[in-house]
């Protein structure tokens, strides 16, 4: 589905290379890969292209997710929808009653609402403009047994590449344990999208004794992109 819409102020649709700022030009060019609907139309921010999930990635993520967790989980919250990469992948897996976008940027939101018009998805999603560490009080402590919550957030830049092992105690600007300890009191079934490079010692502290933690790496072209942890029901014995 081609849109007409003028994209409103810091948002951008590129049509040629010679548009793109020079640091987004790397992520300009795997821009099928990132949305393979790039062309009808997908909006973004500048600062969107360094986080937003690839599709082949999200839809993978999406068809773990819709496997891990018990059919009792209807509800899907994910809490930095960005520019609704891994929100679209959700909302088209199908397996979800409910799933919840939560951006607190109103110009990156309106990207990941356009961008799941696009792809024909929008109107499966509510979307809330907030901070996610109190909305998801706010909105679903009643539901919170129903809830699985998946966080993509930022990893404090691109410099993440700097580190071999990647410190999520000092993650910006939320760190692991504000992540963690903020999801995991409205649900045990929290999912966090992270740096390949991550600690995996600092993960494996949160494993319950006698259980193990699955960490998912996910792959393009045969090098990881990044990993997910899955905290909750779907921990390993
Ligand atoms: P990358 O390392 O910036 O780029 O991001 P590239 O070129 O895709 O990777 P490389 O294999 O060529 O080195 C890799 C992936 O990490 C991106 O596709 C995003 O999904 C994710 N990502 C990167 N950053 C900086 C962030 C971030 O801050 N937050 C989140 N949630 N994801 C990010």
């Amino acid at each position: 589905m081609a849109t007409s819409q003028e994209p409103p102020e810091g948002v951008h649709h590129y049509d040629s290379a010679e548009e793109v700022p020079w640091e987004i030009s790397k992520y300009w060019h795997q821009r099928h890969n990132i949305f393979s609907k790039y062309d009808d139309g997908v909006w973004m921010t500048h600062d969107a292209w360094f986080g937003v999930t690839p599709e082949p990635v999200a839809t993978r993520i999406a068809s773990d997710l819709a496997s891990a967790f018990p059919p009792t989980k209807t509800i899907l919250v994910d809490a930095f929808a960005g520019a609704g990469g891994n929100t679209i992948a959700f909302a088209l897996s199908g397996r979800w009653k409910q799933i919840f976008a939560i951006e607190k940027d109103p110009t990156v939101l309106a990207c990941a609402k356009h961008n799941a018009e696009v792809y024909g998805v929008a109107k499966r999603i509510f979307w809330i403009c907030g901070d996610a560490f109190t909305e998801i009080p706010k909105r679903l402590k009643q539901v919170g047994k129903s809830a699985v919550v998946f966080g993509s957030p930022p990893w404090g830049g691109p410099t993440y590449t700097d580190y071999e092992v990647f410190d999520l105690t000092v993650m910006g600007p939320y760190t692991l344990p504000f992540l963690y300890n903020s999801f995991s009191a409205i649900t045990p079934d929290v999912v966090l999208y992270l740096p390949r490079t991550s600690d995996l010692r600092q993960l494996a502290k949160y494993a319950k004794p006698g259980e193990r933690l699955q960490v998912t790496h996910y792959c393009m072209h045969g090098a990881s992109k990044a990993l997910c942890v899955f905290f909750g029901s779907f921990a390993a014995t």
